[in-house]
């Protein structure tokens, strides 16, 4: 079902492990791997087997970018073509209503950067580093990085990152908020399992319309934003999910949630 040329998926139990696999380019995003992350994506959203993903790259990186060798013959047409299909796979990611962690083992370059920035929570390798070099050749982020990682990290300090195309360090990147966690290499993938098992301990229906509220809301004013929230609440209430919730703690039991 799941069969790539770029991409690897392989199941723990309900957790889809999608692992980049271009080993001679450090999983560079080509053409190819874009169109194939959007198909995957959709299907990941379909595939009632899967509650929750988490995105790895194979070898020494996570992602260390675009494909350079695409770029060169672009025009200002083929540039603006690149980035408009790079946004459509890469919002099938951060869309998807099943929770999502980047687990970062390398170079999170260029749009490996901005992939990790579209799951919901980013968790580090120590030796995992992390920039947005698009500067450098004369671009500029392209696969929404403008847009999120100040909305993330604060405007001054992605200004910084995208300024000056540095490359920062796991540990740095926990303290300025762009990671949630720092661990040993070895721990990386046990770490990020365990972090998204707590999270698919509770209710899918929740988890989706939390996602939900919270990614609108963020565009939103704090009062639109607080509208969105009533009504993802009226829905959860509505939910098989709410009454088993409160019944089970009503009865001093733990809760079996059906996602329904
Ligand atoms: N594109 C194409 N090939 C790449 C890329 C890349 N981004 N990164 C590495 N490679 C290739 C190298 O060319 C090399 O190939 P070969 O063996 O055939 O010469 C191989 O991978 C191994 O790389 P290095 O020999 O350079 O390995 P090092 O350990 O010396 O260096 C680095 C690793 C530091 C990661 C270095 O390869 C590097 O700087 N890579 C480029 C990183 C970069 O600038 N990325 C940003 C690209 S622009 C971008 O992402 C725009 C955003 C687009 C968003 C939308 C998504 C589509």
């Amino acid at each position: 079902m799941y069969d790539y040329n770029t991409i690897n998926v392989d199941m723990n139990e309900d957790i889809a492990i999608v692992r980049f696999s271009r080993l001679k380019a450090l999983n560079a995003l080509n053409h190819e791997m874009t169109l194939e992350l959007a198909e995957l994506f959709d299907k990941l959203e379909n595939d009632p087997a899967v509650r929750g993903i988490i995105l790895t790259g194979e070898g020494r990186a996570f992602m260390a970018g675009a494909d350079i060798s695409e770029m060169k013959e672009r025009d200002a047409e083929g540039g603006r073509e690149f980035a408009r299909v790079s946004n459509y796979a890469f919002s099938r990611v951060a869309d998807i209503s099943k929770p999502t962690i980047a687990a970062v083992n390398g170079f999170a370059l260029g749009g490996g950067l901005e992939l990790s920035l579209c799951c919901d929570w980013r968790i580090a390798a120590e030796s995992a580093s992390f920039a947005a070099p698009e500067v450098t050749l004369g671009i500029i982020p392209s696969g929404g990085g403008t847009q999120r990682l100040p909305r993330l990290i604060g405007s001054g300090r992605a200004k910084e990152l995208i300024f000056t195309g540095k490359r920062i360090k796991a540990a740095e990147a926990e303290r300025i908020g762009l990671v949630n966690k720092v661990v040993p290499d070895e721990a990386l993938m046990d770490e990020a399992v365990k972090s998204m098992r707590e999270a698919l301990a509770n209710s899918a229906v929740a988890l989706g319309y939390a996602k939900e509220a919270i990614d609108t809301g963020i565009g939103l004013s704090l009062a639109d934003g607080i509208k969105v929230e009533i009504n993802s609440v009226g829905m959860v209430f509505g939910s098989e999910d709410r009454l088993e919730g409160v019944s089970a703690f009503l009865e001093k039991r733990k809760a079996v949630f059906r996602d329904k």
